[in-house]
């Protein structure tokens, strides 16, 4: 299995609503491994290139208003198949339609606010990752837990 790094963001709904704790704690307590983490207000300039694949959108005005507005908590998360496993963890995009048991299933009703980021494939992760935290900033260390984890 490989290991992959996605980014994932508690988005500034989440922070207002005090989520931040149970979203990490969803994320943690499916295995993953935090290997960044870090809380910022995001600048127009950040959030035009993380959005920079939804410019032509008619909703997009609306979204780097709104990521923008208040702090986030920027995670970078490591585990097999991560980035596929941080998409079914939180639901699909809309709220409304996310199945009951994920992040936007539980937590959501409406699809401007929807708590959670996550990147949709591996090559769009390290371009994110890139974006919001530094080299440094992302930590390489093993966990002893992961013997019953992940590896048999
Ligand atoms: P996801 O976050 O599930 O990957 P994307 O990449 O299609 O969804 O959309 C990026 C973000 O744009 C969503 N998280 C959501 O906040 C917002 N968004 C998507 N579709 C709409 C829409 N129809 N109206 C308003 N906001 C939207």
């Amino acid at each position: 299995m490989s290991t992959e790094r996605t980014l994932v963001l508690v988005k500034p709904d989440g922070v207002q609503r005090g989520l931040v704790g149970t979203v990490v704690a969803v994320l943690e307590r499916k295995g993953l491994k935090i290997v960044g983490m870090k809380m910022l207000h995001v600048s127009e300039e950040l959030a035009s290139r993380h959005y920079a694949a939804h410019t032509e959108k008619p909703f997009y005005k609306g979204l780097v208003s709104f990521i923008t507005s208040s702090p986030l908590v920027a995670l970078v998360l490591e585990g097999p198949r991560a980035v596929e496993v941080v998409r079914n963890t939180m639901g699909g995009t809309n709220p409304s339609d996310a199945a009951p048991g994920t992040i936007r299933g539980d937590f959501g009703l409406d699809i401007e606010h929807n708590i959670i980021h996550g990147s949709d494939s591996t090559e769009s992760a390290q371009t994110e990752i890139g974006l919001f935290f530094a080299e440094d900033e992302v930590v390489d260390y093993s966990r002893s837990i992961d013997t019953w984890i992940i590896e048999s």
